[in-house]
Order: C-alpha cells, then sequence, then structure tokens
C-alpha cells in the first residue's frame, strides 16, 4: 500500500488563528474532510493545537487549530491564549478566522494588532458568510483589510463548505518546498487516547451549561484494545465543584448516562469497532491549578500567579 514518496514535495504549518467560536474547528474538520477537532456553540470548546493533515499529490499542509484568542482572566484561559499564540509563530502561514456575523468588535481589533508583529505571510479568512447579505461582507473586508494588511481575503462558510477550496488551494500554491512531516495517510497528531476524551468533553459541553464546561475536563486513563477487536476505554470526568457533580450525574444518573451513550456512539462510528466507553466522575477543586491536567491536555503550564 505505500507508494513511494514524490521527490520534489512541500510542505507547510498553516495556523488557523481567531476569536473564540469564530469558526476555527468546523474549518479544520472540513479541510480534512473528517472530524478531527471538537465544535461546540460554546466559546472554548478548543483548549490546545490541534493538527489536522491534507496530504495531496505532492503538497502536505498541516492545519493548526488553536485555541480562540481572548482576554485571559483565569490559568487555564492564560494557557489557551499562549498555545493559540504560540501556534502562529510556528507557522509558515497564519490564518485569521473572523466571524462576519460579529464583525470588526473591539476584540478583533486586538487581535489585528497581535497579528501586525507576525512575520509570516497572513491571510484573511472571513467565515460564516451565509449568515448576511454581500455588501455588508464587502464592507467588512474593506473595513479589516484597512486595519492590517493581509496576503490574501477569503469568503467562505466552513459549516456549508463554500469557499474552503479556494483556501486549500492557495495555501498549495504558497507553502515552501520540503519534506513531509506525516505519512501520507496521516488526518491527525491526536493520539485515540485524547480524540476519545475529546469528543466525551464535546458532548460533555453540549449537555452541561453555564460555568461547569469551562470548569471541567476529561482524561482517558486507559485505553485498551482487546482481543475480539474491540476498545476498552476508562474516562474521567474532572470537576472543580461537589455540586457540579450532581449536574453532571443528573437524577439517577441519566445526565451521565446521555453523555456516555452520545460519545459512545460517535467513537463507534469513528472507529467501526464496538466500543465499551466507562465514564468516571471526581471533583478536583483545584484542577486550574494542576501541571499535570495541562500536560494531559497538551498545554504548557502557565507558572506565576492564577
Ligand atoms: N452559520 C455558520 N455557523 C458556523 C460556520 N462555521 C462554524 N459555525 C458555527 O460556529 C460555532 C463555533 O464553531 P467552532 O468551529 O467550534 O469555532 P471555534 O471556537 O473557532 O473553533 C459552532 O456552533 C459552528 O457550528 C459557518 O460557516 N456558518
Ligand atoms: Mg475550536
Amino acid at each position: 500500500m505505500t507508494e513511494i514518496t514524490p521527490t520534489d514535495t512541500s510542505c507547510g504549518f498553516i495556523a488557523l488563528v481567531g476569536a473564540p467560536n469564530a469558526g476555527k474547528s468546523t474549518l479544520l474538520n472540513s479541510l480534512v474532510g473528517t472530524k478531527v477537532s471538537i465544535v461546540t456553540h460554546k466559546a472554548q470548546t478548543t483548549r490546545s493545537q490541534v493538527r489536522g493533515v491534507v496530504t495531496t499529490d505532492k503538497s502536505q499542509l498541516v492545519f493548526i487549530d488553536t485555541p480562540g484568542i481572548f482576554a485571559p482572566k483565569r490559568r487555564l484561559d492564560r494557557a489557551m491564549v499562549d498555545s493559540a499564540w504560540g501556534g502562529a509563530g510556528d507557522a509558515d502561514i497564519v490564518a485569521l478566522i473572523v466571524d462576519v456575523d460579529r464583525g470588526l468588535t473591539p476584540e478583533l481589533e486586538k487581535l489585528l494588532e497581535g497579528l501586525d508583529n507576525i512575520n509570516h505571510p497572513r491571510i484573511l479568512i472571513l467565515n460564516k458568510i451565509d449568515t448576511i447579505k454581500n455588501e455588508e461582507l464587502l464592507k467588512l473586508s474593506e473595513a479589516i483589510n484597512a486595519n492590517l494588511r493581509f496576503e490574501a481575503t477569503f469568503m467562505i462558510s466552513a459549516l456549508k463548505g463554500y469557499g474552503v477550496s479556494d483556501f486549500m488551494d492557495w495555501c498549495i500554491k504558497h507553502i515552501p518546498p520540503g519534506p513531509w512531516h506525516f505519512p501520507e495517510d496521516h488526518l491527525t497528531d491526536l493520539t485515540m487516547a485524547i480524540t476519545a476524551a475529546e469528543i466525551t468533553r464535546e458532548k460533555l459541553f453540549l449537555r452541561v451549561h453555564d460555568e461547569i464546561p469551562y470548569n471541567s475536563t476529561v482524561e482517558t486513563e486507559s485505553f485498551k484494545i482487546q482481543k475480539d477487536g474491540s476498545y476498552k476505554i476508562d474516562q474521567v470526568i474532572y470537576l472543580s465543584r461537589e455540586s457540579h457533580k450532581k449536574i453532571v450525574l443528573g437524577a439517577g444518573g441519566q445526565t451521565i448516562k446521555s453523555i456516555g451513550a452520545e460519545s459512545r456512539k460517535e467513537l463507534m462510528a469513528m472507529y467501526e469497532v464496538p466500543i465499551h466507553l466507562f465514564l468516571f466522575v471526581k471533583v478536583r477543586e483545584k484542577w486550574g491549578d494542576d501541571p499535570e491536567r495541562y500536560r494531559e491536555m497538551g498545554l504548557e503550564y502557565p507558572h506565576g500567579k492564577d
């Protein structure tokens, strides 16, 4: 099955940065053609860098999904924002994703200022064009381009797939020559254990509300491929308050049961094997200050005061 890798290859890292909820993870999934990064309507769903790989004839594009960039308050927020800027600094091309429905907000202006210091080609991606009128879109495009120079501007709908291939073609033309970083059938750098934890975290985010999602994390404690081919997965949901535990469990354990059922269903569809998923809930008041939890999430622990 392995074919000989062509010699005149190109390979490039493209960071997707932007405010929370701009549609970065949706775009990554659309580019890769499968779900590699979880998506919810809630801000701060993505916590660390997630790489999605697209390999064509001669080119390999490594897209880096990053946490949203916003004004950080907690230690976890700081770690996420640092990770996002880190992704931008490491890339060959930096793509700023903007939610056109929200427009040129003060938050976006701050981001444009930050991007001014990045010495890589920058491109502007106006996302969610399915939500506004064309003339508003053009005005917004002009306003942002007047603020900061971009090499190119794309108008897309990551959700509907409009314009995504034009962006991809542009990247193929602009990445440097060089060897590929990943095997050609590689879609993401996340391990199965992390992917499984992320899928459960997505279901948790969709089920519980208010401050609970931002104060919870999911870790895969053990991921075993069994003799019959099925996967046995043990996961822990860490919460920071006893009162959250009742809500996550739900009356008679209903809420945790449905989170588990939804996660299991998606994992079965993804891996095409039977899945035995066991969820445990633990209260760790200070997990947001525990370096170990950050390591599990793939984040640098930001030292200093919270
Ligand atoms: N209408 C519309 N919604 C979108 C589009 N792209 C993303 N979304 C929605 O925006 C929300 C945030 O998306 P997500 O990819 O998680 O954003 P991220 O925080 O930047 O990674 C989700 O509810 C998506 O379904 C789009 O092109 N059009
Ligand atoms: Mg995201």
